[in-house]
């Protein structure tokens, strides 16, 4: 494995449809005193303006970047600080790579948000994000695949690659796939950061995950089910 030049990072989800503001401040606090880099607010069912805008004042005080993980064009609000400018990889559906995106761009912009350009790429089982997205996940066993997608998304000029098992997935994207698209972008001279999320649940994972080159992982469920598994999970990816 090459040697990290950066500390891995780790984001911590919130669904502002599922979570209270009062829960997502409680569980923002939580994660900072965890070492969570940033905050990820968003989902892809039941996400309207005014209680995302909501959610997402409640956690500012804990003092994390907080940035939009839009589902769709009513994932945005001017409160947080950026936003995962994202455009769907192995969607079947052209309007989840630039549909949603020439309505949502003048309004990133009159927000003032910081558009990060993410290739979202969907794995194995999916979830809503698949779902709704419309997605064709690539097959768990197929990691060569998740690489060509990665590397074409880094080609694309993606800022993040997000590989996503979808949230609450039975298994993680399997470390293989990381493993290749690591080694494709890092042999294309490419600089983008590869993040995995969907179905990490505990220390071991995430830790696999990190030592197969990505550069940070995302938790959600976990995060809000066993608040004091956040700071296991992200001592482990640190010890990597
Ligand atoms: C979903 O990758 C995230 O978009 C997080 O998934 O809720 O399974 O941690 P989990």
């Amino acid at each position: 494995m090459e040697e990290r030049s950066r500390r891995p990072l780790h984001f911590t989800l919130i669904d502002p449809h599922k979570t209270s503001p009062r829960e997502a401040a409680e569980i923002a606090l939580n994660a900072k005193n965890a070492g969570s880099n940033a905050i990820l607010v968003g989902g892809s069912i039941g996400v309207y303006e005014p209680r995302l805008s909501e959610v997402v004042r409640s956690i500012k005080r804990a003092g994390l970047p907080i940035i939009l993980f839009p589902g769709n064009i009513n994932g945005l609000t001017p409160e947080a600080d950026g936003v995962l400018f994202m455009y769907l990889m192995n969607t079947s559906n052209v309007y989840y790579v630039t549909g949603a995106q020439v309505q949502a761009a003048p309004i990133v912009m009159s927000m003032g948000l910081e558009p990060i350009p993410t290739a979202y790429i969907i794995v194995g089982y999916g979830g809503a994000a698949g779902y709704i997205g419309m997605a064709r996940p690539i097959p768990y066993d197929k990691p060569e695949i998740v690489a060509a997608y990665s590397l074409a998304g880094a080609m694309m000029g993606a800022r993040i690659i997000y590989l996503e098992a979808g949230s609450g997935a039975p298994q993680p994207v399997p470390v293989d796939a990381v493993k290749m698209s690591v080694s494709l972008i890092r042999k294309a001279g490419l600089d983008s950061l590869i993040i995995v999320g969907g179905g990490i649940r505990d220390g071991d994972k995430a830790r696999k995950i990190i030592e197969a080159g990505a550069d940070g992982i995302v938790t959600g469920n976990i995060t809000e089910e066993d608040p004091s598994a956040l700071e296991v999970i992200i001592k482990s990816i640190m010890s990597s």
